[in-house]
């Protein structure tokens, strides 16, 4: 197999972040290609890691100076074998290929766990929104899907927000995406509850997370009451992961942007997180400012210099980690579990680097990677693409049963997986193999195409 990570890291040497993603789908599914050679002989591995397309496109645009700028427009579309390509949209200046595609990777296989077939694709821009205004934003998003508008559609690819992509952006790229088309359909996921939106999408990813923690700590004999949780980022994610363990009775410390953390050691209630969510979502401010208000809190500043975020280094039962890619380093994941962290569960997608995920599994911390413990934002767009269909929507207490159904049933599939294959216990593993076999079984039956 190391020919296959070979010929990729030739073939595209600058995708390190990529063929970082191939090597853990590879490690985990080991088993399975010993007990399958007609899977090698088949090329799957070659199949599932060249994209079924990759669109490169030029975003030009105009900020309110009316200075020009042009960035990089691209929609990984990794593969359709079980559905429509589904996934984000990244607007952030760290966006590069790689990163997309590992992305796209990540979604091949958490979609495939999630109940409703769809494929996995991952998208976006270089573009930096922080600081712009709303009329510079929506004139990016406009130029941005003047492009994308000919390679998406509710048949074919669904986008979805991301890092940088939330609620307002959605509605500027589906607003242009309607007037080009001159179509009302399900072509986005994550609209505005009052046009074709689904109860409860924003909150999805996060409320899944915590179904997910609690299914781990379940199988455990435990619960999340009064366990003491550090979450890290503000976003989408992180907001309503917090929201959520302190609604199922769990002690949340933390929270953090890329400027630094906030730790309240008194924890958060309902009123800290609406003033959060306030902050973020509508100011747009930065996190530090929590502790103007509640004065008990302190402010841990980001130093970029070093190899380790201070969060970690906070005592904690419970570690979620809902920024970004690669936030918790070895050394990070040294200072979690010298401090007795018992669960470490990924609201971002491959939070942890590789050498903290190893760190983590010889010390027996249950860990669950964001591929299977983040599935519920894409869980709750395919209800969405599910009641545009039906032209109907449904209660926001009937799409969380069907969220945490959704959820229970990729932690029961996870753990089957990996027990099948000798490696019981390991979610990592079982996420692997659970989504690599459901794709790879229908590459088998399409045939070469
Ligand atoms: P948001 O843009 O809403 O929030 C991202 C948060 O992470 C912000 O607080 C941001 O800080 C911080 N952040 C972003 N990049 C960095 C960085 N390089 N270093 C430190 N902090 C950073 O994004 P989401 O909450 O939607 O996404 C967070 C994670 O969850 C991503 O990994 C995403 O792929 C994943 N995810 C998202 C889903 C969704 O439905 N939205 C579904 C499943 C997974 P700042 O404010 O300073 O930029
Ligand atoms: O990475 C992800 O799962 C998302 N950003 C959401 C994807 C989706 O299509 O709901």
């Amino acid at each position: 197999m190391t020919d296959i990570l070979r010929k990729l890291a030739a073939r595209d040497p600058g995708e390190k972040e990529f063929h970082q993603a191939v090597r853990e789908v590879l490690d985990a599914v080991a088993p399975v290609l010993e007990r399958h050679p007609e899977y090698r002989r088949n090329a799957l591995l070659e199949r599932l890691f060249e994209p079924e397309r990759t669109i490169l496109f030029r975003v030009p645009w105009m900020d309110d100076r009316q200075q020009f700028h042009v960035h990089r427009g691209v929609r990984v579309e990794m593969s359709s074998a079980i559905g429509p390509y589904k996934g984000g949209l990244r607007f952030h200046p760290s966006v590069t290929l790689g990163i997309l595609k590992s992305l796209a990777l990540e979604n091949v296989f958490k979609n495939a766990l999630t109940p409703l077939s769809m494929g996995g694709a991952h998208g976006g821009s270089d573009f930096d929104p922080k600081g712009r205004s709303d009329t510079e934003i929506m004139r990016f998003c406009q130029s941005f899907v003047a492009e994308l508008f000919r390679h998406i559609g509710p048949h074919t690819d669904i986008p979805e927000g991301d890092i940088g992509v939330g609620a307002r952006e959605i509605g500027f790229l589906f607003g242009m995406y309607r007037k080009l088309r001159n179509e009302f359909t399900g072509s986005f996921t994550g609209k505005s509850l009052d046009w074709g939106g689904s109860a409860l999408r924003r909150e999805a990813a996060g409320y899944g997370v915590v179904y997910f923690a609690a299914e781990m700590l379940a199988a455990r004999g435990e619960s999340l009451e009064g366990k003491v949780c550090l979450v890290s980022g503000a976003g989408n994610v992180a907001q309503h992961t917090a929201e959520k363990l302190v609604a199922m009775g769990a002690k949340v410390v933390s929270l953090s942007d890329s400027s630094g953390a906030i730790y309240d050691e008194e924890g958060f209630d309902p009123a800290k997180i609406d003033f959060i969510k306030r902050l973020k979502n509508i100011r747009r401010a930065r996190i530090g400012e929590y502790v103007d208000k509640y004065s008990q809190a302190v402010y841990l500043e980001r130093d970029l210099r070093l190899d380790h975020n201070p969060l970690w280094k906070i005592p904690c039962d419970c570690a979620f980690p809902c920024a970004t890619e690669h936030e918790i380093q070895r050394k990070d994941a040294e200072h979690l579990v010298a401090n007795g962290v018992r669960l470490v569960v990924e609201g971002a997608s491959m939070a942890s680097a590789p050498e903290a995920v190893r760190l983590f599994e010889e010390r027996g911390t249950a860990y669950a990677p964001g591929k299977a413990a983040n599935a519920g934002g894409v869980v709750v767009s395919g209800l969405e693409m599910a009641q545009n269909s039906m032209r109907l929507t449904w209660t926001a207490e009937e799409v969380d049963r069907r969220l945490r159904a959704g959820m229970k049933g990729i932690h029961r599939s996870c753990l089957e997986a990996a027990e099948r294959y000798g490696r019981a216990g390991n979610i990592l593993v079982g996420a692997n193999i659970a989504g690599f076999l459901k794709v790879v079984r229908a590459l088998l039956d399409q045939g070469l195409v």
